[in-house]
């Protein structure tokens, strides 16, 4: 309606602008009426068209800037919209952190890799909230098979015989970039059988084990609990959940080597004497709780000075090694072969009695016996030979100590009965 008058407001003006300039015309200038009207005309419709060429240019200018004004409502209502949900969004991150942050210091604390390997299964699958999940990883160093070594959510016997290679061209993108893959959109001609084998048993993401820029295994996990597919930012923090899994499980691999360094003989590969004293009291307290005896042998090579001194020292470290190799291969699983030191071995025989242990003594004697030692002819006799005493508990001591000791003792009656021969611990308490 508003619009409607405005109109009519301009046509009346322009009509009585025609009509004064139709008299102001004819007052001054007196000429006819026809031409008067034509100019007057003429005037007031030149004036009426640049008039409605400013008016409708104002009246579009006016309607754009209402049209602005409403899009920025609308714009400053979206972004209410959008910061309403910040805190909730920046909450949701902080915990996600935080989770992140816990995960991160168990993984990283724990010090057994297969231990590390379970912790990280579980955390993937909290975190990731997923119906499954494997790891694979090769089974010893230098081997280019990884084979399932942890899975959860398939059924037994799945895996039986499965492995990737390490040098799969798949594997060898991980070496572009180091970020989680999506197995369902991996190029055609990548995917080999194996790969096709984990995407018909539900696995939709791999990302690797990298813990020093070589990748150590393979990390592959099926499809959210929910059926929803992963986000970005999901794919993000397994990309991460993997990255702290390679950190804890390289921790705890050097960890392992430098445990293992400690209680090792560098020369023989052997336990040495601070892992047989921790376990030779373990076995002890163990014998006594369960009323199990155990039983001890101590041995030392027969005239070693000799064969060093003749041969020379690296002769004689290759010697030494012999005979670690030749104990390595007579004791059971479950027994401790020691470096005691220098030339002087023994071996803890856990739940063996005294027949036991001379059983193995003379196994392992007429063993190095038989070995034909690089130049042993230069030994007395003509022979490598050792000497061995055995004790047990509680059949000859009823200590660790008196235990040592009588099983030393022994070994010295054998080197003073002439050597190469094994002798029994005295019954007796002295
Ligand atoms: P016995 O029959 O009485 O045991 O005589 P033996 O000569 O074996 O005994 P002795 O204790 O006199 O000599 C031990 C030698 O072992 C002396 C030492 O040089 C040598 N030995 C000790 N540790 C090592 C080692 O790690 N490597 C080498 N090559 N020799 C070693
Ligand atoms: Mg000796
Ligand atoms: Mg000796």
């Amino acid at each position: 309606m508003k619009k409607n008058y405005s109109s009519l407001w301009i046509i009346t003006s322009f009509l009585c602008l025609e009509i004064v300039i139709f008299f102001a015309i004819y007052y001054f200038l007196s000429i006819p009426i026809v031409i008067n009207l034509v100019i007057s005309l003429a005037v007031v419709h030149l004036t009426l068209l640049l008039g409605w060429k400013c008016i409708s240019r104002w009246v579009s200018q006016k309607g754009t800037e209402q049209e602005v004004g409403k899009k920025d409502e609308s714009d400053i209502d979206k972004l209410r919209d959008e910061l309403r949900t910040v805190p909730k969004k920046l909450q949701k991150q902080i915990y996600d952190l935080h989770n992140l942050f816990e995960v991160s210091i168990t993984l990283t604390s724990i010090l057994e890799p297969q231990k590390v390997i379970k912790s990280s299964m579980l955390s993937l699958i909290g975190q990731l909230r997923i119906d499954r999940a494997i790891i694979f990883l090769p089974p010893k160093r230098n081997v280019n098979a990884m084979y399932p070594i942890h899975s959860k959510g398939f059924s037994n016997n799945l895996w039986k015989g499965f492995f990737l290679s390490l040098k799969d061209p798949l594997i060898d993108k991980f070496s572009e970039k180091v970020v989680a893959l999506d197995l369902l959109n991996i190029e055609e001609e990548l995917l080999n059988e194996q790969w096709r084998k984990l995407i018909d048993n539900g696995i939709v993401m791999i990302a690797p084990i990298i813990p020093k820029k070589q990748i150590k295994g393979l990390i592959a996990v099926g499809q959210k609990i929910n059926k929803e597919p992963f986000s970005r930012s999901e794919q993000e923090l397994f990309s991460l959940l993997t990255h702290f899994i390679s950190v804890a499980f390289s921790n705890s691999i050097l960890y392992q080597k430098m445990e293992r360094i400690s209680i090792t003989d560098g020369l023989t590969g052997l336990y040495n004497r601070r892992y047989f004293k921790k376990m030779i009291e373990y076995e002890i307290a163990r014998a006594r709780r369960y009323n199990h005896c155990l039983s001890l042998v101590f041995f030392d090579v027969d005239n070693f000075k000799n064969y060093n001194d003749t041969l020379g020292h690296p002769a004689g470290d290759v010697a030494l090694k012999t005979v670690a190799m030749i104990l390595k291969s007579t004791i059971r699983k479950s027994d401790i072969a020691v470096r005691y030191g220098g030339e002087e071995f023994c071996v803890i025989l856990p739940e063996g009695d005294v027949k036991t242990g001379w059983n193995f003594a003379e196994r392992l004697r007429n063993r190095i016996d038989a070995y034909h030692f690089t130049r042993e002819e230069v030994q007395p006799g003509e022979k490598f030979t050792i000497s061995l005493g055995v004790a047990s508990f509680p059949g000859h001591a009823d200590s660790l100590q008196q235990l040592i000791e009588k099983a030393d003792a022994a070994l010295y009656s054998a080197k003073g009965s002439g050597r190469n021969k094994t002798c029994i611990a005295s019954e007796d308490n002295t």
